[in-house]
């Protein structure tokens, strides 16, 4: 054999990234991958790079170790063909702060031909890409990726999905599940409902009858339940380490029927309420008048504040039929500053637009386009969460077993159809911070609930959060890769709702 010849082939064989020959025509190219939430830029390269067992990290900054363990302990439950040799895949991390990236968030990711490069600004963009990485190691059928180079960022700084653990208790592993599924489609907030009529879900110190009397009910009673704060700050944690921020609410004045059948002098009349085990809404108030109210109210949002280091107090405010409305007035514009004494950036449903709004406040509007515009107006931002398309507890259509549809039938297509920035005259995309999907509990009760209602909606709502959604980027589109996901849901055991809309694969295709 020639010289030449013998050393053609083994700088064939040295490069991982070779030529793409005919037997490999079935390898995906980078553009080819059902990306869920679709990246905002992505160039494929020649060639393709074999995709190892074994994980060769070359960190080239300070190392997150959790992080790697993370990513180490993923990659391996994903790759598990050990193949003959003992090649691995070089996984290379470039954190530099001086990288033209447009947030903390964004990320560029590489297959090449020494292997796989990631470069970001933080540990966060790292996450965000080992996400992209994860799903294409899920997707990629073939032995090899096609080489080429993702540049991502996030359209909206605020993905977040909301779960109720007022109406129904959800264990703090029911709900560390739930965060964990939400890491692997780039939602990046998760709110706590953790207080209402029917129970309050966090041990506060200075008002301990909360959670042993107002911890005790729930939606057609049964076994209910309460977070320690030892076990919030555990589900803090465990969100932070997926670069997920929690948002704590304690809904006030109204929804506060746990909290008055709890402890009398919260009440007007100085009598205790009743525990509810009903669904209406809309019934109970806070004392107003009482200075006891605001210390109590004062008391709970420094204590929930201390362990909770994300940016955002939740103070509810929706709802309050039971408060004159000048009362509220004054209710809201004693508890707002409260939140900023404690360090946080006030979030209300958009009911609080009624109120002094600090020009750091957050208005979530759910229902009722003039109090968004209006909070607008007074210089606060809008977190979209239109009931009539990304409340998750509505049912997908009349046969959905569990949810309600007060707000309409969202099917997987209406919850894909909307974009933030053009459904409210008034709110432009430059008033928005994001997008949430809320979940209430009162028709759920365990995680194949959650799942069912969430999923398969919810990756609509990552994708409208985080993409630039183009003309291209059609439902008709979208649901090609929604329908490659079921294979995903179905490997990570996500009990999801199975939208006959949508040609959904399964792990067997
Ligand atoms: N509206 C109430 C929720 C819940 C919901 C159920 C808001 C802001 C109806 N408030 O949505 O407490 O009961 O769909």
């Amino acid at each position: 054999m020639s010289r030449f010849f013998l050393t053609a082939i083994c700088l064939w064989l040295l490069i991982g990234c070779h030529h793409v020959s005919h037997s490999e025509n079935s390898v995906k190219s980078i553009s080819e991958f059902a990306l869920i939430p679709k990246v905002n830029q992505i160039e494929d390269a020649s060639g393709s790079l074999q995709i190892r067992a074994k994980l060769d990290f070359n960190w080239k900054t300070n190392q997150n170790e959790d992080l790697k363990n993370r990513i180490t302990q993923q990659w391996q439950q994903i790759i598990t063909d050990q193949g003959t040799d003992d090649a691995s895949t070089l996984l290379e991390i470039i954190i530099d702060t001086t990288l033209d990236l447009k947030s903390e968030e964004s990320y560029h990711l590489e297959i090449h031909e020494h292997g796989i490069t990631i470069s970001a600004l933080s540990d966060e963009g790292v996450y965000r890409a080992w996400q992209t990485l994860r799903q294409m190691l899920y997707l990629k059928g073939e032995h090899s990726i096609g080489c080429g180079l993702i540049i991502d960022f996030p359209k909206y700084s605020y993905r977040g999905a909301m779960l109720d653990v007022a109406r129904h208790f959800f264990s703090v592993d029911e709900v560390k599940r739930y965060i964990n599924q939400l890491a692997f489609y780039k939602i990046n907030y998760f709110h706590m409902h953790l207080s209402d009529d029917q129970g309050w879900r966090i041990h506060i110190d200075r008002w301990p009858l909360l959670t042993e009397i107002g911890g005790t009910s729930q939606v057609d009673g049964g076994e209910a339940g309460f977070y320690t704060q030892d076990e919030y700050q555990d589900i803090v944690q465990y969100a932070a380490e997926r670069f997920i921020t929690v948002v704590p609410e304690i809904d006030v004045p109204g929804h506060t029927n746990a909290a008055l059948a709890s402890y009398a002098e919260l009440n007007c009349d100085n009598k205790k309420r009743d525990r509810y085990y009903g669904r209406e809404v809309g019934f109970s108030t806070l004392c107003v008048d009482k200075e006891i109210t605001y210390q109590f109210v004062e008391d709970v949002i420094r204590e929930i504040s201390q362990i909770t280091p994300g940016p955002y107090f939740h103070i509810g405010g929706d709802e309050t039929h039971a408060t004159p409305e000048e009362d509220y007035i004054q209710f809201i514009n004693r508890v707002i500053p409260l939140v900023g004494k404690y360090g946080k950036k006030v979030i209300g449903w958009d009911e609080i637009n009624l109120g002094e709004l600090p020009p750091d406040a957050v208005v979530q509007y759910w229902a009722n386009t003039e109090n968004a515009v209006n909070g607008v107006q007074k210089g606060a931002k809008v977190l979209m969460s239109p009931a009539s398309y990304a409340y998750l507890d509505m049912k997908y259509d009349s046969l959905t077993p569990i949810g309600y549809h007060w707000a309409g039938y969202i099917d997987t297509q209406r919850a894909y159809s909307w974009t933030p920035e053009t459904l409210v005259e008034g709110v432009e995309k430059e008033n928005i911070i994001g997008i949430e999907a809320p979940l209430w509990g009162e028709t759920i009760t365990n995680s194949d609930d959650i799942e069912y209602l969430a999923f398969p909606r919810l990756l609509g709502y990552a994708e409208i959060g985080w993409s630039e959604r183009g003309d291209s980027r059609t439902w008709d589109e979208y649901k090609k890769d929604l329908a490659i996901h079921g294979k995903l849901f179905e490997k990570l055991g996500i009990h999801f709702y199975r939208d006959p809309k949508v040609n959904w694969l399964t792990a067997s295709d």
